[in-house]
């Protein structure tokens, strides 16, 4: 069958329209049923079936939403993770649940051997957790946390307590992932930035030398179509790498004298891993002011790495920012949707910010003419597939990131919008992991913890935007 006869063939499940006076009640009840469908006492799962651990970005987000339902739970759900970080002050991207059997996903605590071959780095000895990170989100998702229940956070001592750890991962990433030389954290990974398979990493990724199939068993197609998911070769290669990292302890060595981006053989900038660090800085600014210090050198931080991240990533031509092969010394001329998310950044030069709305609106991406949701991908590129992951659907948290850009930067009506149709989707789809952008069709699982909690916290936080959550992402020492 071919793609549009399948689109046709494969509608909307639920098509439901959203109506924000009748259906918001129904949307909290179930979306706070999955919340609670995933919690496992101590952090949530991003799904039950295909992700069953704790995946670090996702725990971000998940308690970006889960404070509406449950602020002692949210805060729960960072220190859960907070507490598994390095010694050096990576934040791993998955921690792993003792209790669920080896095989239920790949690659399993025995494949990543943090205790042993993590040593050197720090990692911790009581846990077991992947070597790899993913975006920081981290200190944005505290802050926001705090201001659900200050009273509840000043009582336990949260923020003092998850600061210092915050603190330190920012360092890692400032520090130890330098590689390029231009103040902004690299990859070295594609799983690190979140957005596994999108095309902006075939070119870097092409130059590695895939592991055998035979030497690994993929979990996720158990769980997943094999047409929505990555293909064996790309597997193989995520494998290569992750196998190469761990065999040298985990170790980002020094930039030089082993060239550009020292032993690794994948290095890449990418504008939303870092946009999310510079919102994540501009947010610690304002927790370190809460605790009584001043915060004004982490805004001034926060505001120099947004002029690095013009300087490094923006494409004039393209009207949007790119990722940098970092290896190859090269910008990536593909346009994937992490090349919009620096949008959330409030020191973004005006003209700059007006580009990444016409970008996003125009045919590349087509919000509100073409698409329901921005696509991870191109809809132009040859690359472009509407179900493959991250090769063309759209994601939740992506759409939660540049509903907040748009109003940050005053795009008031796009961004009531995007936020209806990201209500309407999440809850038609199941609370799908990701959706055909044109369609909104379900792709990959449904009942996802991250497109649960950011609906929940797009459904509820819109009359604190303006005071609360807009400050976490503002510069400067306001509000
Ligand atoms: C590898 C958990 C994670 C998300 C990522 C998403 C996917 C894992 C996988 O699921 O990645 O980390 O097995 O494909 O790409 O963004 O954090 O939800």
């Amino acid at each position: 069958m071919d793609r549009p006869a399948q689109l046709v063939a494969r509608p909307m499940e639920r098509a439901v329209a959203y109506d924000p006076g009748t259906a918001a009640d129904s949307l909290h009840l179930r979306a706070a049923r999955v919340l609670d469908g995933n919690w496992t006492g101590t952090s949530t799962v991003p799904s039950r079936g295909l992700y069953p651990h704790q995946w670090s970005w996702d725990s971000a987000f998940i308690a970006i939403g889960l404070r509406h339902l449950s602020p002692l739970r949210a805060q729960t759900e960072l220190e859960t993770l907070l507490a598994a970080q390095w010694r050096d002050g990576r934040v791993p991207h998955i921690v792993f649940n003792p209790s669920v059997p080896l095989d239920a996903y790949f690659p399993s605590p025995d494949f990543w051997r943090s205790s042993t071959a993590g040593r050197a780095a720090g990692a911790p000895r009581t846990v077991q957790t992947s070597g790899i990170v993913q975006p920081p989100v981290h200190a944005l998702a505290a802050w926001l946390v705090h201001l659900a229940d200050p009273g509840l956070s000043r009582a336990r001592g949260f923020l003092s307590t998850v600061y210092p750890r915050l603190a330190a991962w920012h360092r890692y990433l400032l520090h130890r992932r330098d590689l390029g030389g231009g103040s902004l954290a690299s990859v070295v990974h594609p799983w690190e930035q979140g957005m596994d398979n999108s095309p902006c990493w075939d070119a870097p990724l092409a130059r590695i030398t895939p592991a055998p199939a035979r030497s690994f068993r993929r979990a996720d197609l158990d769980h997943g179509a094999p047409e929505d998911r990555p293909t064996d070769l790309d597997y193989g290669r995520y494998v290569r790498l992750a196998t190469d990292y761990r065999d040298r302890g985990y170790d980002d060595g020094r930039p030089a004298p082993s060239g550009p981006a020292g032993p690794n053989a994948f290095a890449v900038e990418d504008p939303a891993f870092n946009a999310l660090l510079i919102a994540s800085e501009h947010a610690l600014a304002r927790i370190a002011r809460e605790l009584g210090a001043t915060g004004t050198a982490r805004h001034a931080r926060a505001e120099r790495l947004t002029a690095a991240l013009v300087d490094r990533l923006w494409d004039p031509a393209r009207g949007m920012f790119l990722c940098r092969d970092v290896t190859g010394g090269e910008l990536i001329p593909e346009r994937g949707v992490s090349g919009l998310v620096p949008l959330l950044l409030p020191a973004l030069p005006r003209d700059i910010a007006a580009t990444l709305v016409r970008t996003m609106c125009g045919p590349h991406f087509g919000l509100g003419s073409t698409t329901r949701l921005v696509p991870s991908y191109d809809l132009r590129g040859e690359a472009f597939d509407p179900h493959r992951y991250w090769r063309g659907p759209a994601w939740f948290n992506t759409g939660w990131l540049l509903e907040r850009g748009l109003r940050l930067h005053g795009e008031r009506g796009r961004a009531d919008a995007l936020r209806r149709a990201v209500l309407h989707t999440a809850d038609a789809s199941g609370f799908a992991e990701y959706v055909d952008p044109y369609t909104g069709e379900a792709c990959g699982t449904t009942d996802f913890g991250w497109t649960a909690a950011l609906a929940l916290d797009l459904l509820h936080d819109q009359p604190a935007w303006d005071k609360g959550t807009a400050t976490a992402f503002k510069g400067g020492d306001r509000g």
